[in-house]
């Protein structure tokens, strides 16, 4: 009996990538941009009201922002992060204040 025909062809067949069905949605970082305008009572009033920190963790992502120039907040989804970012941006704003808070994507 001969095999004519019977040769295996490399498959063509296309397949959606496989990924568990778990992940969650990618978080963004909510920074803080240091200015040298703002006073830093100010700055700390907004993260306690804007973001729920205690006075001493307020004072302590202020002075990081203060000395390293910028310094991470919190991390929300999307939405959240724009949202708060906007919201303390705008407190800052409505005292004629630069304060700026920023958001990107983590890695
Ligand atoms: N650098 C400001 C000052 O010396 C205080 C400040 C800290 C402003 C952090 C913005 O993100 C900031 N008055």
């Amino acid at each position: 009996m001969t095999m004519t025909g019977t040769t295996a062809k490399p498959s063509t067949k296309t397949r959606t990538k496989v990924r568990p069905q778990t992940e969650r949605p990618r978080l963004h970082k909510v920074i803080l941009v240091n200015d040298d305008y703002t006073p830093r009572e100010f700055v700390v009033s907004v993260l306690k009201a804007e973001f729920r920190m205690t006075e001493d963790h307020a004072h302590k992502v202020m002075i990081t922002a203060h000395q390293r120039g910028v310094c991470v907040v919190a991390v929300f989804t999307k939405d959240v992060a724009e949202t708060k970012a906007t919201r303390a941006t705008d407190a800052g704003r409505a005292k004629g204040y630069p304060l700026l808070f920023t958001t990107e994507p983590e890695e």
